[in-house]
């Protein structure tokens, strides 16, 4: 069974919010803000707590545009992740940093692909165009993706 993630993409006009993270998994890139869904809890709620603790955020209303399904081959722990994503305009606060991830916002624009998963070069164009959509990708190691597909569909 696939593990169930989250990334939270904060968007102020046309900025973006990403975190630079500072420790475990994905160290030193940029990403959104997120990560495991806990047993029982719902995965907007999940979304909206990664958002508190690693970057102090309150989020409210949350739209979720995309469920991708990343397969890692020949790693340590072999298996596929399934990662919800959402955007929010509606929030309070500053993003503050914290042990896990420096928080910075970029301008659409400058989204830094180069220190970021391999796969955002791939899905952020759709995200962008307003689509909602289901991507998958397959690994080889966590750098190299082998294969992928993305399908725009309704996502929930
Ligand atoms: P924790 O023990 O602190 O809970 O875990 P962690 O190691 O710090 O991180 P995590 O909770 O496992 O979260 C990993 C985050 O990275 C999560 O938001 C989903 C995201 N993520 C992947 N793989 C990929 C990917 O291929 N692309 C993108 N854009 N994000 C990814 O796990």
């Amino acid at each position: 069974m696939a593990k169930t993630l989250t990334l939270v993409y904060l968007r102020r006009g046309d900025e973006i919010l990403l975190g630079y993270k500072k420790r475990g998994f994905g160290m030193g890139q940029w990403n959104g803000l997120g990560g495991k869904v806990e047993e029982g809890e719902e995965v907007g709620e999940s979304a909206r707590r990664e958002a508190r603790e690693e970057a102090g955020i309150e989020v409210g209303a949350l739209r979720k545009f995309a469920i991708i399904e990343c397969d890692y081959r020949n790693v340590e722990k072999p298996g596929v992740l399934e990662i919800h994503m959402f955007e929010s305009s509606d929030f309070k606060g500053e993003p503050v940093e914290t042990e896990e991830i420096k928080p910075q916002w970029f301008k659409i624009s400058e989204y830094p692909f180069d220190k970021a998963w391999p796969d955002d070069r791939y899905w952020f164009p759709f995200y962008i165009e307003g689509k909602t959509f289901r991507g998958s990708f397959l690994f080889d190691g966590y750098d190299k993706i082998t294969s992928y597909e993305i399908i725009e569909t309704l996502v929930d």
